[in-house]
């Protein structure tokens, strides 16, 4: 996704970097050291980047969390130069900033060598890693792939964190994807820019300010989620049980108020997929809850 796109409405406001080495295995070079955290910021192409090294780690935040929204919520940018010497990196989020969840990924490039010092890689043999596309050009992720992951949140993430592939097929410092087989990106590269060149990561959906909720609060659920033309609220706790709802869209207007029948059951009405807010009033008080229409 190019970096002027008009689906980008916020770019990552902080970020954490855990360097790596030059060349994994070879202590006396020291870590990569080009870039520094402000570079990571903004939007992309607005600055320079942040030089990872082997298995570095940057971990970004963002003003408002990230949401699930349709098809694609964020896209992390590289800087290859030719879309074809690529730097791959993994994908992690967090909705705690303690418990991070890995894109599942997948690599079929070739492994007997592996690729070298300025090995190209080709982009359509890879998936769901950051860096498959040309400079100003963002690798976008869909927060829907993690949906049901226990401990993640994926309408409230609060953390992107991108972590160096060490293009490595040594065993005892190559990376793997999901399948266990081994990722192949340009290695070594023992100099001060070497491994995942981070440029910016970019907002797709977001939560709206203001809409922030605390879900510790709140016994209800709501699901299937994305919803198609009919959702259902549930509580937990027998003594709270929702009585009524409001759908609301993003700008704050109210699509629709209604008193909630016993089933639970709230008819979707017809407008276009996208990003909502479900506010359910029960007994006890209301909360407000971020829904996807998907039709
Ligand atoms: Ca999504
Ligand atoms: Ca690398």
């Amino acid at each position: 996704m190019y970096k002027d796109s008009s689906a980008f409405v916020a770019w990552a406001s902080g970020i954490v970097l855990e360097r790596g080495p030059m060349q994994v295995g070879v202590d006396s070079l020291g870590d990569a050291w080009v870039g520094n955290e402000p570079e990571g910021l903004g939007k992309a192409g607005s600055n320079g980047v942040i030089c990872l090294g082997d298995g570095g780690k940057a971990t970004a935040t963002f003003d408002l969390p990230i949401a699930n929204g349709p098809s694609f919520d964020f896209a992390v940018f590289e800087n290859s130069f030719d879309g074809q010497f690529l730097e791959l990196a993994f994908v992690e989020v967090s909705s705690d900033g303690l418990n991070f969840v890995r894109f599942p990924c997948f690599s079929n490039s070739d492994t007997l060598p592996g690729t070298g010092t300025f090995g190209y890689t080709q982009p359509e043999k890879i998936h769901n890693l950051a860096g498959k596309y040309p400079v100003f050009y963002g690798t976008p992720f869909d927060l829907q792939e993690l949906s049901g992951t226990p401990g993640l949140d994926i309408n409230r993430i609060t953390h992107v964190r991108v972590v160096d592939v060490i293009g490595t097929m040594n065993p005892v410092w190559a990376s793997r994807d999901v399948t266990g087989r081994k990722v192949a990106d340009p290695w070594p590269t023992p100099f001060p820019s070497g491994g995942f060149d981070l440029d910016a990561i970019g907002v797709i959906h977001q939560m709206p300010a203001g809409f922030v909720w605390h879900e510790e609060q709140s016994n209800y659920v709501v699901f299937p989620q994305p919803a198609e033309d009919h959702l259902y609220i549930r509580s937990l706790a027998p003594d709270d049980r929702p009585l009524s709802y409001s759908l609301i869209d993003l700008s704050g207007r109210i699509l629709q108020t209604t008193e909630l029948p016993g089933d639970g059951r709230v008819i979707l009405p017809q407008i276009t997929s996208g990003l909502y807010m479900l506010q359910v009033r029960g007994s006890s008080g209301y909360f407000n809850r971020p829904i996807v229409i998907s039709r």
